[in-house]
């Protein structure tokens, strides 16, 4: 399963070997509005790519190039293109701005840079200050050096570089709990290996099937979902820029789509709006990012018949390590180590404990943690083992539970309080849209339970609601875990891939 051959380019084992089983004239790409690229045809403009870095941008062997768009086709074959020319991709959100983006380019040191002329302008801020040697190319329709004209005479063959399997050819920014990035680094035979595992053994696309997934590909949840799983599967990716929760349930309906993953809050948005109905095409939902509550689960399966396949990944470890699907899902559970992976539970000195303990989840598999040049690979790599920020208890059957991001979980007066357990009983209020809690610093009980909550429109904030929400909060779960302090605010925190970020909260408490 997990053999490479030591010669490998990525790039080719994504095109070539699904040209060789299904054809070249098969859909391997389609958009909202229509566009449709063949598997030869995203070959040909990635060769030809390919080719125009190589030729006249210079690239060579081990150069980065930064990649900055939305989820589309010319994105998909920019990304190709690095790889088969021995490059290394680095991803970064279109959403990121300039201070954002500065440390990634700071810490990676790009050559070239190729960018959907939209986001364009903090790239070229950055070139004017802290990169000056980037090579800057634009693409999209509207820009007067367009990529996808500059390259449209070239030819369409490429041979693939011939890198090693472990040369490195991504680096993936991760904004981490505390918001400065680290530089996840991966190599070409990591980019095959997220597919053996969760791809082959949880996912199991079909050639007919068209996915859609809401992360940007800079997060490599959203990578592996519309880029290296269907591609290897010979099915087609659904890109789309982006899509509120409604429309991603329309996307759904008009175009037939038959595997969707996104995070746990876009299907409760869905079935909260009534619109479940228009995702009857679906054969497979994958929710990951943040962990499910299990009444969006059970929804999901009551009015359509279908089981998520929740799972957790990291970007240090480049997809999904802890999943299940079908009839081997436990509910509740996230599941189980994808085979190829194995997990744990570690105490606070780092020993491995028994079923029903509480701790840090750490697991090793075929690809692991290895930070560019970061101090935190001492914290996240442990004796053989990647430490993933998450809390988890296993039960006698290996099914793992989520708890709470270690950061999150809040220990007052001598009890333990999971966090999304009171944030998930402060939502079931039906005048609460969102919350999110931390721990808030008390002399008396070590931490208290901070809620952040964002109303309904029209709901009252007063000193009254706040007590009604506490109320209702103790008469649902343990009165122990009720928000001592609760605060109305106008949204959550979230990073460019749609993450609550409680450590803003945290920093908020001092305010
Ligand atoms: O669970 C996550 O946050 C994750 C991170 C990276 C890749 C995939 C996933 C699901």
């Amino acid at each position: 399963l997990l053999q490479y051959p030591q010669r490998l380019n990525a790039a080719t084992a994504l095109l070539d070997v699904p040209i060789a089983r299904f054809g070249a004239d098969r859909p391997a790409l389609r958009t909202p509005d229509g566009e449709v690229w063949s598997y030869g045809e995203l070959r040909q403009r990635t060769n030809q790519i390919a080719g125009y870095l190589t030729d006249e941008l210079g690239l060579v062997t081990g150069n980065r190039v930064l990649l900055r768009s939305p989820n589309n086709p010319w994105t998909v074959a920019a990304w190709l293109a690095v790889l088969k020319a021995g490059g290394i991709v680095v991803t970064t959100m279109a959403a990121l701005r300039a201070r954002e983006v500065a440390p990634i380019v700071e810490k990676t040191c790009p050559a070239i840079a190729l960018v959907d002329h939209r986001f364009a302008v903090p790239i070229h801020e950055l070139r004017d200050t802290i990169a000056p040697d980037l090579k800057v190319v634009e693409y999209g329709a509207d820009s007067p050096d367009d990529l996808t004209r500059l390259i449209a005479d070239r030819p369409t063959q490429f041979t693939a570089v011939d890198t090693a399997a472990d040369d490195v050819a991504l680096f993936g920014p991760t904004s981490g709990s505390t918001g400065i990035p680290k530089i996840t680094t991966h190599f070409h035979r990591d980019i095959l290996s997220i597919d053996n595992t969760f791809g082959r053994t949880t996912l199991q696309l079909e050639p007919d099937d068209l996915v859609a997934c809401t992360a940007p590909f800079a997060f490599t949840f959203g990578l592996g979902m519309l880029v290296v799983f269907p591609l290897r599967a010979g099915a087609c990716a659904f890109l789309t820029e982006s899509a509120t929760p409604a429309q991603l349930a329309d996307l759904v309906q008009a175009h037939g789509i038959t595997a969707l993953a996104t995070a746990p809050t876009a299907y409760k948005q869905i079935l909260r709006s009534g619109n479940a109905e228009q995702l009857r095409t679906l054969r497979k939902a994958v929710s990951a990012g943040e962990h499910i509550q299990l009444e969006t689960w059970h929804e999901m399966r009551e009015r359509l018949g279908l089981r998520i396949i929740d799972g957790i990944g990291a970007t240090e470890m480049l997809h999904i390590f802890i999943s299940a699907a079908g009839d081997d899902i436990r509910e509740g559970a996230t599941g189980k180590p994808v085979p190829g992976y194995r997990a744990t539970i570690l105490d606070d000195e780092g020993n491995e404990t028994g079923p029903g303990e509480i701790g840090r989840l750490a697991v090793i598999g075929p690809v692991g943690c290895r930070y560019l040049a970061d101090d935190r690979q001492r914290s996240y790599v442990l004796n053989g083992w990647n430490v993933t920020g998450d809390t988890f208890t296993r039960d006698a059957d290996g099914y793992f539970w989520y708890q709470a991001r270690t950061d999150n979980m809040i220990v007052s007066s001598g009890y333990n309080i999971g966090g999304p357990e009171v944030e998930a009983a402060v939502e079931e209020h039906p005048d609460v849209v969102e919350c999110a809690v931390v721990a808030k610093p008390d002399p008396e009980r070590g931490s208290i339970v901070c809620a952040f909550v964002v109303l309904r429109a029209g709901a009252d904030s007063d000193a009254a609601a706040v007590k009604e929400i506490q109320d209702f909060v103790k008469a649902h779960i343990a009165p122990y875990k009720y928000p001592r302090e609760v605060r109305f605010v106008d949204a959550l925190p979230r990073n460019a891939s749609g993450k609550l970020q409680h450590f803003r909260l945290r920093e908020a408490l001092d305010t």
